[in-house]
């Protein structure tokens, strides 16, 4: 006969066992990327800024909409670089590969919503620049590139 012990202590054992594994998967995605959130007030400038060409060591300005990031950016690495991401239409996501900074960059981007990061640490390199959130039939074609020059 079992004994009421086997009926608290197992399933508990389980659980602990499960809630213990379900943090240490989630822990291991989790990047320590800084993500500022702002409301939009102007996207207009928004837009202008991220039109014309960025010089590389000011503030950047990405303008994300139906299937575009915009023109290629070139950053150089030793410096820190504040970038603003932000959607022009639905949801999209900005993806730049680990290899480029040490840590993937995965920010999803909102209507309405000014999104701030900061890269340093870059590495000399050509690196995707992807969307990770489905934004349509040509969500696969929303790319640029980026280019860290020593
Ligand atoms: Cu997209």
């Amino acid at each position: 006969m079992k004994k009421l012990r086997d009926y608290i202590l197992l399933p508990a054992i389980i659980l602990l066992a499960l809630g213990l594994g379900f943090h240490l998967l989630k822990s291991l995605g989790e990047t320590n990327l800084k993500v500022d959130q702002f409301d939009i007030i102007d996207l207009t400038d928004f837009e202008k800024k991220a039109k014309i060409n960025q010089p590389s060591n000011e503030d950047q300005y990405i303008y994300a909409r139906q299937w575009s990031w915009g023109d290629e950016i070139t950053l150089r690495s030793g410096r820190k670089y504040i970038v603003h991401l932000a959607t022009g239409d639905i949801a999209h996501s900005f993806h730049l590969p680990a290899k480029a900074m040490g840590d993937p960059v995965d920010v999803l981007l909102l209507p309405g919503q000014i999104y701030r990061i900061i890269l340093q640490d870059l590495k000399p390199g050509i690196y995707p620049i992807g969307c990770t959130e489905y934004c349509g039939i040509e969500h696969n074609k929303m790319r640029t590139r980026l280019v860290v020059l020593e």
